[in-house]
Order: C-alpha cells, then sequence, then structure tokens
C-alpha cells in the first residue's frame, strides 16, 4: 500500500456521520472554512485531516447518498400530554419526553415477576452476542458488544405474547412489525459501544436484510435488573444517560437511517453486579 493510499483511509476513518452533519450544519449557518479549521484544529484534529475534510466537496462531505425521506415511526398516544399512557392490560408512566430524538423513558412497563421470569427463561439459552454484519447481511461477533445474548422468538410463550401485546397497545405498532424479544446480560467491565440501531443504507448487506421487513425505525430497551454500579444506556447527542432500573424502559425512534436522526446510544460499562435487559426492535413492515 504506498503513503498516500494509508494517508487517504486513516482520513476517512475520521470523517464519521457525526461529523459529516456538524460540517453541513456549520456550513449552512455560514461559518467560512477558516473558522471551519480553526475549530477543527481546536477539537484536536491534525492540521492534513482537517484541510483534507474542508476540501471535500460539499455535497460528499454532507453525506455519501441523500438523505432518505422520513418514514411513519411508532409513538405512544398521548405522550408528552400524560404521566399514565394506555398499554392494554396496564398503565405506563412516561416520566422522560424528548422530542429531538423522538424518546421516552418509560416506568412500569413491566413487573418483577415478569422481569424474572424472562431472567429465568433466557439464563440457559445465553451465548455470546452477535451484531449484524451490514457489509454481508450475516452475523458476527464484535468487540464493542461485550455481552451474551440470545432471541426469542415472537409469541414463543404465554409470557413472550403478553409483553409483545402490551408493546404493541402501547406504542400503537403492529406485533408483526416486531422482532424477535432480544436478552442481553452484561457482566462487570462489559459494555455496548455507541451505535444506531437502523441499518446503514451504505452498507453492501443492507438491501438483503431490508427485504425482511424493511427498515429498523425504532428501539424499546426494557430493563430486568439494576446492577449495583454503571450499565447507564447513554445518548450522547442527547447529553442523556438513562440509569437501569427493573420495569422500566427506553424507547426511541429514528424515521430517517442517518445521523440527523440524533439516536446515537451505547451501553456504558457495567462497573459491579450484572446488568439484563431485553430490546424489542421495530421494523417499518411485518418481520416474518
Ligand atoms: O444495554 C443497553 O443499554 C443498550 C445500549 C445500546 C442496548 C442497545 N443499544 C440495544 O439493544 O440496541
Ligand atoms: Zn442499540
Amino acid at each position: 500500500m504506498s503513503n498516500n493510499a494509508f494517508a487517504s483511509h486513516a482520513f476517512e476513518q475520521d470523517i464519521t456521520p457525526a461529523v459529516r452533519v456538524w460540517l453541513a450544519e456549520q456550513q449552512a449557518a455560514g461559518f467560512g472554512p477558516d473558522q471551519l479549521l480553526k475549530s477543527l484544529l481546536d477539537a484536536g484534529w491534525g492540521e492534513a485531516a482537517a484541510r483534507h475534510l474542508l476540501a471535500m466537496p460539499a455535497k460528499i462531505a454532507a453525506n455519501d447518498s441523500p438523505l432518505p425521506p422520513p418514514l411513519p415511526v411508532p409513538w405512544p398516544a398521548h405522550a408528552g400530554e400524560r404521566l399514565a399512557l394506555d398499554a392494554g392490560d396496564r398503565q405506563v408512566n412516561a416520566i422522560t419526553v424528548l422530542q429531538d430524538p423522538p424518546l421516552l423513558v418509560l416506568e412500569g412497563l413491566l413487573s418483577r415477576e415478569e422481569c424474572l421470569a424472562l431472567i429465568d427463561a433466557a439464563a440457559p439459552r445465553m451465548s455470546r452476542s452477535l451484531t449484524v454484519d451490514v457489509k454481508t447481511g450475516g452475523e458476527e461477533t464484535n468487540q464493542a458488544r461485550t455481552s451474551e445474548g440470545m432471541f426469542f422468538e415472537r409469541g414463543e410463550s404465554a409470557l413472550i405474547s403478553r409483553i409483545e401485546a402490551r408493546i404493541g397497545a402501547l406504542l400503537g405498532w403492529p406485533v408483526q412489525n416486531g422482532e424477535g424479544l432480544q436478552v442481553l446480560r452484561y457482566g462487570p467491565g462489559a459494555e455496548y459501544k455507541p451505535h444506531y440501531d437502523y441499518f446503514d443504507p451504505a452498507e453492501p448487506g443492507t438491501a438483503s436484510i431490508l427485504q425482511r421487513g424493511g427498515q429498523r425505525v425504532a428501539t424499546l430497551v426494557m430493563y430486568l435488573n439494576e446492577p449495583e454500579a454503571g450499565g447507564a444506556t447513554v445518548f450522547p447527542d442527547a447529553a442523556l444517560a438513562v440509569v437501569p432500573k427493573c420495569g422500566n424502559a427506553v424507547f426511541f425512534s429514528y424515521s430517517q437511517p442517518h445521523a440527523v436522526s440524533r439516536t446515537l446510544h451505547g451501553g456504558a460499562p457495567v462497573i459491579s453486579g450484572e446488568k439484563w435487559i431485553a430490546t424489542k426492535w421495530l421494523r417499518e413492515r411485518e418481520f416474518i
């Protein structure tokens, strides 16, 4: 590999979706190249990498592909207007409401008995977590995700069906559009580095993933226990950390599979104890 090819590769690694969005916003706000160069240098960029970014044609710097049109997303009736929301067989309190990204912290979505029953049913089936490999559409182990996990089939038991029906009623979204519930266990030191849950339209494996139900449009992370320390779900773009509490959940949606959704999120390392969650990802259409 020539020095030039290596240098250019290193620069592109730094040009994350968040950097592209930042640059587009700064340019739209009227900041010129000199001011942007100074901002990048102040933020710790090397001068060569900063000049490389600023020299890119504006359209490429803003995004390699056009912003996809917004998709309909789930949202509970009356969220943000009322504390108590109707989830069919129980009421759930929305104790935190954000608009950008659309996000709710929900209290009392699951009972303590349901949390324990989910852990009991999942525990014998746990294995090292895989993530979807967007290059191929297959699955791979991932150093960014050091938890163990398993998937329940949709409707595989009375407990799972009851929880899925509750989620459907709360969010006003068909149960059939949900992926099977995933349970994750994080031990001390385990984390899930910040990521987006949608499938990146620019990746080659995405087209095959989307054949099964279209894009992910929302995520519901339900907390099944309380770690002694650490393990918050963090949203860097919203400066928000949601601390796990048994039965509570965080819900957020993304109408566009793009960093403008501001849904970057991660699981902070567990410091002591363990953390158990159940995640329901919601698709555009029926997920078969
Ligand atoms: O465990 C979490 O807090 C977490 C963080 C980021 C879960 C997920 N993503 C997920 O299940 O997508
Ligand atoms: Zn996630």
